[in-house]
């Protein structure tokens, strides 16, 4: 189809638009995306049939919620990462800890606690402990009292609580606020990697691909602090045979922290709570 064709279309469909009314913001995104759009169809013999098959497909991962995971497999929301990463180093900020996807599984209003939390509501003893602490610093490397970090993770099926029913509310998930010397800490267990739900929408997607949607054992980060902009970030699992092959491409240079194994009689060392050593 020849390009002129293909833009009287688009103009057609523009002109319907009154001017002054509806979302200028809205028009242009929209009137962006057929525009790329028509120009794919065109481009690649679109026929009537995928046409619908892709309407129908659209509507099912809606209908499964599936629209966060297909927008992390398909690095929808790994390019917002890599686009804020431009736009701080134009600006000629250089942050320490990398950014990376929140993901679909955040939920808001975990307990909060100062300084020190542990994350299981719902134990799993059987589980390899682990203990995190750290330090929350600003772009001068002084500490920041006061910093809230939400941390989250999955259980030892990979599921999620909220999404996950059978899970008390809020397991795995709490805020942490960093005391005057800016650290946290807290215990809970490693986590296992995350797959998307077999025979869903993305699981059928990513197969199409000829891709997995299986993320390596990893840990969620919210940082905020009274006159910070926010960070968003992960750790990963050192060791995790998906941790240089996530479906989601969270993984980034700095986001793999070493990962110290310790015998279970010295681990009472670590953190507050003796309980720990078991
Ligand atoms: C996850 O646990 C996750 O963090 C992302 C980004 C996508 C799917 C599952
Ligand atoms: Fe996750």
């Amino acid at each position: 189809m020849d390009q002129a064709r293909i833009d009287a279309v688009l103009n057609y469909i523009k002109s319907k638009e009154k001017p002054g009314q509806g979302n200028e913001r809205v028009k242009e995104i929209v009137n962006r995306m057929l525009k790329d759009l028509f120009n794919m169809m065109a481009d690649l013999d679109i026929t009537s049939e995928e046409m619908w098959h892709a309407c129908d497909f659209l509507g099912e991962i809606g209908r499964n919620g599936e629209w966060g995971l297909v927008f992390a497999g398909t690095g929808i929301e790994h390019f917002i990462d890599v686009k804020m990463d431009w736009e701080d180093e134009q600006a000629g900020i250089h942050a320490k800890t990398p950014r990376t996807i929140e993901g679909p599984l955040y939920i808001e209003g975990s307990p909060v606690s100062k300084s020190y939390a542990e994350l299981e509501t719902e134990p799993e003893p059987n589980a390899e402990r682990l203990y995190m602490s750290g330090i929350v610093k600003d772009e001068n490397g002084n500490p920041v009292e006061g910093a809230k970090i939400e941390v989250w993770h999955c259980n030892t099926k990979g599921l999620y609580s909220h999404f996950d029913s059978t899970q008390p509310r809020f397991n795995l998930r709490r805020a942490i606020i960093t005391d005057k010397d800016g650290k946290y800490e807290f215990k809970s267990f490693v986590p296992v990697g995350y797959s998307c739900p077999p025979g869903g929408s993305t699981d059928t997607l990513m197969a199409l691909l000829g891709r997995h949607g299986s993320r390596p054992a990893h840990i969620h980060f919210f940082v905020t602090a009274p006159g910070f902009r926010k960070l968003t970030t992960q750790i990963n699992i050192e060791g995790d045979p998906l941790t240089y092959d996530d479906f989601a491409f969270a993984t980034r240079e700095d986001l793999v922290p070493h990962v110290k194994r310790i015998p279970a009689d010295q681990a009472a060392a670590y953190g507050k709570n003796e309980a720990f050593a078991k």
